[in-house]
């Protein structure tokens, strides 16, 4: 239900405290120790934002998508890694259940993962199977009143701290491609299940990713998301749909953020007896970011009012999450320019945030995919127009 807007601006605000008085001077330490400390999360969960999206009657705040992503503009001001920490819980690794999930799937989970107590993992790319997400090897073969799961699945956020996996594996092995994919809900602490060494990353240091690992994993049928099989390709590419405008709202933030470090910067420094501010090769960057900025902010809030509306915005979220992934890498990257030597000094937040940002444009779905995913819409749409 959509918060009146008083309610809505004083969540906002209180958010925005939250980002600049707790998480942006975090920012060294958790870059420094790759962990998020304790309090900050306890702090996230009293917040709710492990529950944002989640429906009022599961415990959850129950933003529309467009208070969503009015909210994570707020919390992608902080270095990325603290939205990691309960944006899975709040985007892929719940949207499955709340989507698609059978009444009794909602109601044993969802509060749980609203509260944060139980951390959720989407688990869909495996060593072979990245952009081409529909040729997952990892088998669920029916066993009677069960399912039995084999196979690994990799660069699984949160997956060290997670409780609860929605799980795409192949439940029709005679069936190639999409079509013979289901989705299931694997407890942690199912037998057969563990978990591979945390990756050491470029960036986003503090938030976890590692390998999933399933052997003869033994589900019962409940597990299976819907309760229907071969629609869990389906179920990820519609929970993709919702956690890419999340994650183009995670970039305007940042990118806002950055423009701001970039500005404060070059008002304060100094050459050639002048503030860098007064440097008209450096405005221009300062005009293009705003530019980059301005527009994906209206291109995200402009989709997830159409998802509220209740309108397919699968076109919408990939030219969202595509603009705002490739727009926060040009301004993380003219930060760097424009902070000179000191942009590629730890001191400074300019090369963190500059690797960080890289991480949008590849993961929910590369820019590749998303030009494909847009383009294939295009395409149909002028055959049916044209009557080919
Ligand atoms: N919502 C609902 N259904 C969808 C859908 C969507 N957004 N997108 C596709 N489908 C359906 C199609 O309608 C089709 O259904 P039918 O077989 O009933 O016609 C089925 O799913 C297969 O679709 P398609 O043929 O388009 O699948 P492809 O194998 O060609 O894959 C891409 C399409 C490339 C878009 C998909 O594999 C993809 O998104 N890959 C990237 C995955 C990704 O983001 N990985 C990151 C890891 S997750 S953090």
């Amino acid at each position: 239900m959509a918060l009146d807007s008083e309610t809505l601006s004083q969540f906002l605000m209180t958010i925005r405290r939250f980002v600049d008085k707790r998480l942006i001077p975090a920012e060294a330490e958790v870059a420094e120790t790759d962990r998020i400390p304790a309090d900050i999360v306890t702090e996230m969960r009293d917040l709710g934002l492990f529950g944002l999206s989640v429906p009022e009657e599961y415990g959850g705040l129950g933003l529309t998508m467009e208070e969503e992503v009015l909210a994570v503009f707020e919390l992608g001001r902080a270095a990325p890694a603290f939205r990691s920490m309960f944006a899975t819980n709040v985007g892929i690794g719940m949207q499955g259940i709340a989507i698609d999930g059978t009444p009794e799937q909602k109601a044993k989970y969802l509060p749980r993962l609203a509260s944060g107590e139980l951390i959720g993992s989407f688990a869909l790319t495996e060593p072979d199977a990245g952009s081409d997400a529909g040729s997952v090897r990892t088998m669920a073969r029916r066993d009677g009143d069960t399912y039995v799961l084999n196979g690994t699945k990799r660069f699984i956020t949160n997956a060290p701290h997670a409780g609860l996996f929605t799980v795409m594996a192949r439940t029709d092995s005679g069936t190639k491609g999409a079509a013979g994919v289901s989705a299931f809900v694997v407890e942690r602490d199912t037998p057969g299940v563990s978990t591979g060494k945390p990756e050491k990353k470029m960036g986003q240091q503090g938030a976890h990713v590692c390998d999933v690992i399933f052997d003869d994993c033994r589900l019962p049928a409940t597990a299976l998301i819907g309760g229907i099989e071969g629609q869990g390709f389906k179920t990820a590419m519609k929970v993709l749909d919702k956690g890419r405008l999340h994650i183009a709202a995670a970039c305007v933030g940042l990118a806002e953020r950055i423009l701001d470090d970039m500005l404060v910067y070059a008002v304060g420094r100094k050459q050639f007896g002048r503030p860098l501010a007064d440097f008209q090769l450096l405005q221009a960057m300062f005009a293009d970011s705003k530019a980059d900025a301005y527009a994906a902010r209206c291109m995200t809030l402009d989709a997830a009012r159409k998802r509220d509306a209740g309108q397919d915005v699968s076109v919408e979220s990939s030219c969202a999450k595509m603009f705002a992934s490739e727009s926060v890498g040009r301004i993380a990257d003219r930060n760097v320019q424009v902070h000179g030597g000191n942009g590629y000094i730890r001191e400074y937040r300019a090369e963190q945030l500059y690797r960080d940002a890289r991480l949008f444009r590849i993961y929910e779905g590369t820019t590749q995919i998303q030009q494909i995913i847009i383009a294939k819409s295009l395409t149909a749409d002028a055959r049916v127009r044209a009557g080919f």
